[in-house]
């Protein structure tokens, strides 16, 4: 079983994730971690931190000659921008006061944080709260997409809605097909949204450069969807076995997301169980087959074979150039929360990172399922697992 935990504060020296359980013999390069964090620090409407950073993996143990070997990895990605705080997040006493931050953010960890640890420099809050955490958490992910690979099993994450400006170009489409359509754009616009309708893309780098214009922030929709998962990952017998609450408490752990829902999620409310639930069929050469796919590939917490369809919301970032009112919690006087930099839009992110995070989720269950922690033997047992699907 795959448990990672991440350390480290946004502007502190770095940061740091150890991954346990991950199967040994699996190959990884470290180009493959650095493209994803290339990738996560991406897409229109970055603030300007992204401009400070240049996310580089330091792998400090679990991987030799570029195989891993059972043992826990641990990744250590270094803050370039801690060279401006060394003072300010120093980690031994200073004789030099500093800024206190003392404004909570609406929508932010501030004030609930400051509240739980009796903080009353909020920094102690925001600082771990930044989404700049997911920088180590990405790299789990990025190991678990590599090792689902060699059992073909696929993960998009990608936008499909920012600003309300919503696309459905995307449904019937494969993985290959979406990608395509994502690159294309990103040649055409020269901006990467992630955002497989070309025609919207025009009217959605206008909402952003308006946003950016007027201090504000936006928010979108981001969907996950999984390829060539088996059948029967996951389980129905306890609660806290089921894969969609899984994906679904980890997805809802990304900084922003407010909603999780699989398949045709909430719309199921507006269709009686006859229109809505995915008959099954049989033929020989498919084996049980649907004609629909509204459960988003899982049944009871157990995937059914069928694509994993995820979608989540992402609220726009509570760090707003202009301001929203708070109150200072040392004068308990109205004030305007204060600015230091922020993203616009940080949607085509926060896909990337989902992406990863879905990948953690089903390697778990692929990995409870078939029982070991050797890639060799993974594999010889995943083919026995199949055939029985196939004789099933
Ligand atoms: C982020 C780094 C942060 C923010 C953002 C994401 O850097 P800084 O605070 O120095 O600008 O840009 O964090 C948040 C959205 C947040 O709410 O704190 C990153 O690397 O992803």
């Amino acid at each position: 079983m795959i448990r990672y935990l991440t350390a480290g504060e946004s502007h502190g020296k770095g940061l740091t994730v150890i991954i346990d359980g991950v199967p040994s013999n699996l190959k990884i390069d470290e180009r493959e971690l650095n493209f994803i964090l290339s990738e996560r620090q991406k897409g229109y409407g970055r603030g300007g931190r992204q401009k400070i950073e240049n996310d580089r993996v330091e792998i400090l143990s679990g991987i030799r000659f570029g195989k891993t070997i059972g043992s826990p990895v641990s990744v250590f990605i270094k803050n370039n921008d801690y060279e401006n705080w060394k003072s300010r997040m120093s980690i031994t006493p200073i004789n030099q006061s500093v800024d206190e931050f003392l404004i909570p953010r609406p929508g932010h960890a501030d004030l609930s944080g400051g509240i739980r640890f009796n903080h009353r420099d909020l920094r102690n809050v925001l600082e771990r709260a930044s989404a700049r955490e997911t920088a180590a958490r990405i790299i789990a992910g990025a190991i678990c997409k590599i090792l689902l690979k060699e059992f073909n099993i696929e993960i998009l994450g990608y936008v499909v809605n920012i600003a309300g400006i919503a696309t459905d170009i995307d449904e019937g489409l494969d993985i290959k097909e979406i990608i395509k359509k994502v690159e294309d754009d990103k040649e055409k616009f020269k901006v990467d949204l992630r955002y497989p309708d070309s025609k919207k893309i025009p009217h959605i780098i206008k909402k952003i450069n308006s946003a950016m214009k007027k201090g504000d922030t936006l928010g979108g929709i981001i969907k996950i969807i999984a390829e060539g998962v088996p059948p029967g990952l996951g389980d129905y017998t306890q609660w806290d076995r089921k894969l969609d609450g899984k994906i679904a408490m980890s997805l809802m752990s990304l900084q922003s997301i407010k909603g999780v829902e699989f398949g045709a999620g909430f719309s199921y409310a507006n269709y009686s169980g006859s229109l809505i639930h995915d008959a099954i069929y049989y033929s020989k050469n498919k084996g049980y087959y649907r004609k629909t796919n509204n459960a988003g590939g899982i049944e009871g917490g157990v995937t059914n074979g069928n694509k994993i369809i995820i979608r989540a919301v992402v609220k726009p970032i509570s760090t707003l150039r202009k301001g929203i009112d708070s109150v200072n919690i040392k004068t308990k006087l109205k004030s305007r929360t204060v600015y230091e930099r922020s993203d616009v839009c940080v949607v085509p992110a926060a896909s990337v990172i989902a992406e990863n995070l879905v990948a953690i989720e089903i390697t778990n269950a692929l990995m409870e399922h078939i029982g070991c922690v050797e890639l060799g033997l993974m594999k010889k047992n995943y083919k026995s697992y199949l055939r029985h699907i196939r004789n099933y």
